[in-house]
């Protein structure tokens, strides 16, 4: 029977350490739910590293059979590793690289090497447990010479890629001194996914340009093998979103928040702490639009919701501190008695505490310098279950593609995003309800379900289409 791998750089799961052994817990992130309806079928399986450096030998045996348990096997990797790979290459290399942060970028040849070594290992798991009729999905830029190591060694298995971050323009990835390895990386897959059409356009153009290779129609042609590429906007569980906003527990949960911040309007921000998301320029715009509009002093506050994310690179704890800074002095110059313009908070919250900032925000501000798709602007449609709300979101989110009538901004247009929030502020309800009504909808439907079919069933679709041309 065919088998589905999924594969990606974490494993859902939290794995800790306490006085009686270690303790599992799956971790519900979006694509884990996402794609729970298809790892956790039949003997499917999803590999990835579990999160966890073994101290002992003995725990390699306990990991791996807990594990199995829950349909997942890991991929262990060392702490120079994650150092070099993850937090080097793929989070201080590709990340800047792809959110168009090149100055922040390091070329640092062993970052590379440990990049291809870990790429390496993902493979030899692969190898070990994939018949040549299984199905592989890998996700991510962690992983992205993946699909040429696996096709080494198994020509004719079926591999499908998703990338979750943007792909920048060629005249930016062409920076990359290791370019032309990462594209010829990706093409061992036979199909090739990204959120937008600007995407795949950038792709298609660095291939083109960096690989010599023909493509038109989203086809590229490598010589033996078609390789498809195409745009699958990734969706949420939105089920999820709207019975939690609707259920008993929020409804408490919100009544205690909104007695303690006295039923003032709520702008909402949140995002994992990342120079991509625009946190510094939003705070910046916040500001301004309390100088310019004074009666709504005490009338607004921005809760703003900052994860702690890769707090070991440079370029994220200098960023935590300018952060720090803006709101200090934000509060230090507005605050009153009773009011603190700028509630901030760098910890994650609980889902149904989440789900309850979801419910209570009159405006979610959602303003990245550039995301792959962006989440939050979809969690926050989902959980207005009595159809007011506003939302602001920036044109360099993948999400603004579908999501064209939310109020939309260019994130470096500090009064563009003062009179947005102005006008979010100020808005009819009839306005918000028409808009968030068709929001809404577009959510619902494109839903995660929808995203994993859409995109297995394509790349069902992409090997027939290629084993029918090999037998003619
Ligand atoms: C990458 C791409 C793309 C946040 N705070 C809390 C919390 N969260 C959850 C949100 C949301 C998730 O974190 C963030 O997802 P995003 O999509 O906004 O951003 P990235 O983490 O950068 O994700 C992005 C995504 O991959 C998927 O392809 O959209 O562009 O960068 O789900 O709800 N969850 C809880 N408490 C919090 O305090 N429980």
């Amino acid at each position: 029977m065919a088998r589905k791998i999924i594969v990606s750089n974490r494993l859902p799961v939290k794995i800790k350490r306490t006085e009686n052994g270690m303790t599992f817990e799956p971790s519900e992130g979006g694509l884990a739910t996402g794609l729970g309806s298809v790892y956790k079928e039949g003997d499917n399986i999803w590999i990835g590293w579990p999160g966890l450096y073994l101290e002992e030998e003995s725990e390699e045996q306990q990991v791996i059979t807990e594990l199995q348990k829950e349909s997942m096997q890991p991929v262990f990797l060392t702490e120079t590793e994650i150092k070099e790979y993850y937090e080097g290459f793929s989070n201080e290399t590709l990340w800047p690289t792809f959110h168009y942060f090149s100055q922040f970028a390091v070329y640092e040849q062993d970052y590379w090497e440990a990049y291809l070594r870990v790429n390496q290992k993902f493979c030899e798991r692969i190898v070990k447990v994939a018949n040549p009729d299984d199905t592989i999905w890998i996700h991510d830029y962690q992983l992205l010479l993946l699909p040429s190591l696996v096709r080494e060694s198994l020509p004719d298995i079926t591999i499908g890629f998703f990338q979750h971050i943007p792909f920048p323009s060629y005249e930016v990835f062409r920076m990359l001194p290791w370019r032309k390895q990462i594209l010829q990386g990706l093409l061992g897959a036979d199909l090739i996914g990204f959120h937008t059409y600007d995407d795949v356009r950038h792709f298609v153009s660095s291939v083109i340009h960096l690989v010599g290779l023909p493509a038109s129609n989203g086809v590229i042609e490598t010589g033996n093998r078609s390789v498809m590429v195409d745009a699958f906007p990734m969706g949420i569980d939105f089920d999820k979103y709207a019975d939690t906003a609707h259920s008993e527990k929020v409804a408490e949960i919100e009544k205690t928040f909104e007695e303690a911040l006295r039923y003032r309007k709520i702008v909402l921000s949140i995002d994992r702490l990342d120079y991509s998301k625009g946190i510094p320029q939003r705070l910046r715009a916040f500001e301004l639009f309390l100088k310019q509009y004074p009666e709504f002093h005490e009338q607004v506050t921005l809760i703003m919701i900052v994860v702690p994310s890769r707090d070991q690179v440079e370029k994220y704890k200098e960023l935590k501190v300018e952060v720090d800074e803006l709101v200090g002095r934000i509060n230090g110059l507005y605050r009153t008695l009773s009011w603190a313009p700028v509630q901030y908070y760098y910890h994650s919250f609980p889902f149904e505490e989440l789900s309850a900032f979801y419910r209570m925000a009159h405006v979610a501000l959602v303003t990245p310098m550039r995301d792959g798709m962006n989440l939050v602007c979809k969690e926050y449609l989902a959980s207005r279950t009595d159809g007011t709300g506003v939302l602001i979101l920036s044109e360099m989110a993948g999400a603004a593609k579908e999501l064209s009538e939310a109020i939309l901004i260019n994130p470096n247009d500090v009064n563009q995003m003062v009179g947005a929030l102005y006008q979010a502020l100020t808005a009819p309800e009839d306005t918000q309800r028409v808009a968030i009504a068709s929001m809404m909808a577009t959510v619902q439907q494109y839903n995660i379900h929808h995203w994993v079919k859409l995109f297995m069933d394509r790349l069902a679709y992409t090997k027939e289409k290629q084993n029918e041309l090999i037998t003619t």
